[in-house]
Formats: structure tokens, C-alpha cells, sequence
């Protein structure tokens, strides 16, 4: 049979974020979380997957494996270790990861803030400081004036919706606040700090595509649930959907669907399988919330992230192909679709659960961080490469 062609020029990568895969990160808030003793972190981050010293070796199995890019993040806390103190070392090694994507045909997707902050921002109130989207701006004024001409797509800041609401609402992100009016309040911060460093990134050398990244959820209402449904989406996403004007794009990043009722979410159907963050398994969501970031926005829009915490890869491969298989209807009903980056190239610190949920396409030896690729890998590169998914 024959199989589901992509656009031409798709762009399929894979993705990580420099706290997640570096190592040695210690000048975050996100490092002193995960010592707090009275913390829920289960583990810290450590040396992570020693990418710090590994990108080169990353980039090649990337690059072997038939992806077209790869989407990684900036350590703002090791470019801007104090406030005002710029690391030119810092900046000269993601710029030599820039060039190491050219050099091995690879498009960099650069993330400017996934999810950590500076210790200095953390200290002077994180995102409620009232010029932390100055304070960001600056830094990406800063990072796209030695990286610019080299970056190939810019996402401002990774699920901003997710830092807001797990940093300020549920309190298991740092800063560890519950105050749901704090939480909408930062909501807004992130948004003028997207704007702002929107402005910032395209005002610096290198011309490429601005958009920020959202964690979206295939929300189903059951009887009754339809307006809390849309109370808890309005807040969680619509709000950073309406500040992508004037983008060039929205990167949808999605797991799993997500049940309400009158009274709120509700817990994993009965009888549905989940996944090892307790995630339904529902891969058809990818195609429900690419189809409403593209109506709500407007812009085209890249997958950034879509995967599947498991330790069995048959079930990662069957998950991605009926994701991609969605993904696909997506783009023949007209959506414009750029992309899909899986999540993720390694397994990682996966934040509070630490270590234990495999996102990875490539699993890590914890002692020796010797790179294992899995056998969906191998699949997804062949995949990438044709620029078709074969239907069974
Ligand atoms: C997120 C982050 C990633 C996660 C991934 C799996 O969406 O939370 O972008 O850092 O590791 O989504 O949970």
C-alpha cells in the first residue's frame, strides 16, 4: 500500500533541553529544587546525560539516524551566571552546537527558556519580578547576538503555560507556589516576556522563524464538563495562543487527552491504557490540538513535542504511528503543519519524576552515558528520510 507522503521540505527532528541532557547545571532554580530536603523531586538531575561534553555525539546520531534537525535549548543561567555578567565560553559553545547542526545537515531549532531560570531571578522573585520579561528579553538580545546567524528555527519559551501552572498553581515546579491568582498573573508575565524577546530575537543578526512552544491537551468534556472545560483551557492555553500574534509559528506540544467534568479533570478512563507518567495512552490527541493551535492562532504550526514515557518500544513505535498518522489527516484537511520533533532524542531527567519515565529514543548508560539507540529510532530516522510513513 502505498504510504502517507509529507510536504516537501517537513521538517522532522528530535528534541532535548539543556537541563534535561547537559549535566552539572548548578545555577538554576530548577538545581535547588531538586536539593530541597523538604522537596518532591525523587532525584536530582546530576550529570544528567553529559551532554555538555556529548553534543557532538548527539548531533551524529541525530544526524545518522536520517532526522533534518534538532531541537535543543539555551542554559540561560550559564550565559548570564549573574545578572548583567555575560559567559562568553557559554555562548561560544552553543554556537559551536549551531555549527555542528550545519555541519551535519542539521536544521537547529534553538529553545531560549525551557523551563529553568537563573538562581539571581530566582532569588529576586522569578516570574513575578517585574522586569523578569526585560531580564529575558535582554538575554536572548544577548544569546541572538552570537548565535543569530546560525539559528535555523527560535522557540522564545518552552510551555510557558506548564512554567505558570506548575510553578505558581500545583507548586511541584519552582518556585513551589499555590495561589491560582499568582499563577494568572505570571500567566501574563510570560506572555509580554514572548513578546518581548520576539522583538529582541528578530531585531539581532540571522533571519529564521519566531514562535513559543505550548503544552496543549486534547481536551474531552463528558456531559456536564463543557464549561469547566473551557474555563481550565482558556487559562491553560487559549491565553498564550491569543499572545502568538504576529508569530511566525506555534509549536504544539502534546501527550495525551484530557477528560473534564463540571467539577474539573478527571483521572485516566477505566479500561484505558496509561503511560509511565500516567498519561492516557491517546495518541490520537496530536491531531485534535495541532487542528485547534492552527484555528485559535492562525499560523502554521511545528509539533515541537510529541512522544511516549514507556519502557516498551514496540509501544513508542505503534503510538507515533498512529500520532503521525493523525498528524497527516491534520495536513490533508488543509492544516499547515512545518514539522514534527519527537520528544525526545534521549531518555532524561524527566524533572520531579527524575530518571524514571524513558522519553528516549535513545536510551543512556546512568554510569557510563554510553548512547543505546532503540529500535524506534532507527525507524523514525528511515521514516524522516523518506518523508513517508508506511501504513501497516
Ligand atoms: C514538557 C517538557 C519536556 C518533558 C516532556 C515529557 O513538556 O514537560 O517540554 O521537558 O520532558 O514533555 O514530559
Amino acid at each position: 500500500m502505498p504510504g502517507l507522503r509529507f510536504p516537501d521540505g517537513f521538517l522532522w527532528g528530535t528534541a532535548t533541553a539543556a537541563h534535561q541532557v547537559e549535566g552539572g547545571n548548578v545555577n538554576n532554580d530548577w538545581w535547588l529544587f531538586e536539593h530541597d530536603a523538604a522537596g518532591i523531586c525523587l532525584e536530582p538531575s546530576g550529570d544528567a546525560c553529559d551532554s555538555w561534553h556529548r553534543w557532538g555525539e548527539d548531533l551524529d546520531i541525530v544526524a545518522g539516524l536520517g532526522f533534518g534537525a534538532y531541537r535543543f535549548s539555551l542554559e540561560w543561567s550559564r550565559i548570564e551566571p549573574e545578572e548583567g555578567e555575560w559567559s562568553s565560553s557559554s555562548l561560544e559553545h552553543y554556537r559551536a552546537m549551531c555549527a555542528g547542526c550545519h555541519e551535519r545537515g542539521l536544521v537547529p531549532i534553538v529553545t531560549f527558556h525551557h523551563f529553568t531560570s537563573p538562581r539571581w531571578l530566582a532569588a529576586r522573585g522569578g516570574w513575578e519580578a517585574l522586569d523578569a520579561p526585560e531580564r529575558f528579553a535582554r538575554f536572548c538580545e544577548q544569546a541572538v547576538g552570537r548565535l543569530g546567524d546560525l539559528v535555523g528555527w527560535a522557540c522564545t519559551l518552552n510551555e510557558p503555560n506548564i512554567v505558570a501552572m506548575m510553578g505558581y498553581g500545583y507548586g511541584i515546579f519552582p518556585p513551589a507556589v499555590r495561589d491560582w491568582d499568582r499563577r494568572l498573573r505570571v500567566n501574563d508575565a510570560l506572555c509580554r516576556a514572548h513578546r518581548l524577546a520576539t522583538e529582541a530575537l528578530r531585531s539581532g543578526p540571522g533571519e529564521f522563524p519566531v514562535g513559543l512552544t505550548l503544552s496543549m491537551n486534547d481536551w474531552q468534556a463528558v456531559p456536564g464538563g463543557e464549561e469547566r472545560l473551557a474555563e481550565l483551557r482558556s487559562e491553560s492555553e487559549d491565553v498564550y495562543l491569543e499572545a502568538t500574534a504576529g508569530d511566525d509559528f506555534v509549536g504544539v506540544q502534546t501527550y495525551s487527552r484530557v477528560r473534564v467534568d463540571a467539577s474539573g479533570m478527571l483521572g485516566p478512563e477505566p479500561g484505558v491504557p496509561v503511560t509511565q507518567m500516567g498519561y492516557e495512552y491517546w495518541p490520537l490527541a496530536l491531531g485534535a490540538t495541532v487542528r485547534r493551535a492552527a484555528e485559535v492562532s492562525g499560523l502554521p504550526v511545528v509539533v515541537t513535542e510529541n512522544g511516549i514515557g514507556t519502557e516498551d518500544d514496540d509501544q513508542r513505535h505503534a503510538f507515533v504511528t498512529e500520532a503521525l498518522r493523525a498528524l497527516h489527516s491534520c495536513i490533508e484537511d488543509g492544516v499547515d503543519v512545518r514539522g514534527y520533533v519527537h520528544w525526545s532524542l534521549l531518555d532524561n531527567f524527566e524533572w520531579v519524576l527524575g530518571y524514571g519515565p524513558t522519553f528516549g529514543l535513545v536510551s543512556v548508560d546512568r554510569e557510563t552515558f554510553d548512547r543505546h539507540p532503540k529500535p524506534s529510532a532507527g525507524w523514525l530516522g528511515s521514516l524522516a528520510k523518506a518523508n513517508e510513513l508506511e501504513v501497516p
